[in-house]
């Protein structure tokens, strides 16, 4: 009886792993970007998601107001200032569905004028959060320096130089930032913020979409990856699992790659995200670097690869053992193996991984270093 009792728990310990997975993977944040022409808009969309998935320099962004641009799940909107024509500032919450969206990150190259103010005042009125950005910091401080000015002084005198612009205002916290170096200055620390403002599920589907723009944000990715390998081996151990020819063992290789490429992906380890960091540095470490992060796609990336990796494991003492009794015990046994060799192959991803984005974290930090 009591045996009978323990399945049905761990059945539906299971289940809601599971249905941790599922929630996960269908999470959506909205996030609005609000901003004047020329301020650095998709400049910013593209160094938040760590991709080119925003055109630079247009006039007028080709994407309608109620399209937007998309990176696993975190949905960017790229609004246009209240201060043109076609969007009045008296019914601009209303056109712009303001109140849809999980935060405002409002935009400017210099400091925010009345227009921006009315706006801002505006969106007070309802329940999201509002992000104030001053982009543009690298040219900011080039240009000063030249003029002899320290750059902890111009940072100081921007931040209350912003400060002062929307006295009156509520928000939650004013980054300066430079998209052509997303290390750094404030953009890890806007993402964490935004973050911490997102409910649980959200917030960790926010925090695997964005760029690996501080130590802390690495960190919480980790994290992240950690819980989805537990779902993703609960879920290898809940499935019918399939013998795989060649291997007299049983396991969902869909479900495997699946899991690999989302790891790679919260890691920002896709062939995007390396074309994105040699076009902004060019430096030859980075080639190196990417060439490196290419190979590793190629062995995680593909059922061949994968193949090769589980033979590894099945050669492995534990699963062996558990292995040869296969086929006497039957399911509750071939759902262990299952969750054991999903979890430790995703643990064994999810290394390799992290230990790449470090690397090329601190790579992009040196040669944003070199040259600034
Ligand atoms: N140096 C530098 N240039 C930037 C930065 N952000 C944007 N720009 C440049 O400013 C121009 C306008 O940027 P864009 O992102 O198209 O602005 P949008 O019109 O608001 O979408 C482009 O030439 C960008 O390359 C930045 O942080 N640093
Ligand atoms: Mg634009």
């Amino acid at each position: 009886m009591s045996t009978e009792k323990i399945t049905i728990n761990v059945s539906e310990h299971l289940q809601q792993l599971a249905q941790e997975l599922a929630d996960y993977k269908n999470a959506r944040i909205k996030c609005g970007i609000i901003g004047r022409s020329g301020t650095g808009k998709s400049s910013l969309i593209n160094a938040i998601a760590g991709q080119e998935i925003a055109q630079v320099d247009e006039i007028e962004s080709t994407k309608s107001i109620s399209e937007a641009y998309e990176q696993n799940g975190l949905l960017i909107y790229d609004l246009p200032g209240a201060s043109t024509e076609r969007f009045p500032k008296e019914t601009y919450l209303r056109t712009m569905k303001v109140d849809e969206l999980d935060c405002v990150i409002f935009v400017t190259s210099d400091r925010f004028y009345e227009d921006d103010k009315f706006l801002i005042t505006e969106i007070n009125k309802i329940p999201v959060p509002i992000f104030l950005v001053r982009s543009k910091m690298d040219i900011s401080i080039s240009q000063a320096k030249k003029r002899g000015v320290e750059e902890s002084e111009t940072l100081t005198k921007i931040y209350n130089n912003i400060r002062e612009s929307v006295i009156d205002c509520k928000y939650k916290g004013i980054y300066l930032t430079s998209s052509e170096y997303p290390t750094e200055y404030d953009l890890g620390r806007l993402l964490s913020d935004i973050s911490k403002n997102l409910s649980d599920i959200k917030k960790e589907k926010f925090l695997s979409a964005v760029s690996v723009s501080s130590q802390e944000i690495l960190n919480e990715k980790e994290k992240i990856a950690e819980w989805l390998v537990i779902r993703y081996s609960a879920l290898a151990a809940a499935n019918g699992l399939n013998p795989i020819p060649g291997l007299d063992i049983s396991v969902d290789i869909g479900l495997l790659l699946k899991m690999t490429s989302d790891i790679a992906a919260i890691f920002g380890l896709t062939r995007e995200n390396l074309k994105r960091l040699e076009d902004i540095t060019g430096s030859a470490k980075m080639k190196l670097l990417t060439g490196k992060v290419g190979q590793f796609l190629v062995k995680f990336g593909s059922k061949e690869g994968i193949i090769i990796l589980l033979k590894k494991y099945v050669a492995a003492e534990t699963t062996k053992s558990i292995g040869k009794w296969l086929p006497f015990v039957g399911q509750a046994l071939s759902a262990t193996i299952g969750y054991l060799l999903t979890s430790n192959m995703g643990k064994e991803i999810l290394n390799e991984s992290k230990l790449l984005a470090e690397e090329l974290f601190e790579n992009l930090k040196n040669d944003a270093n070199d040259a600034l």
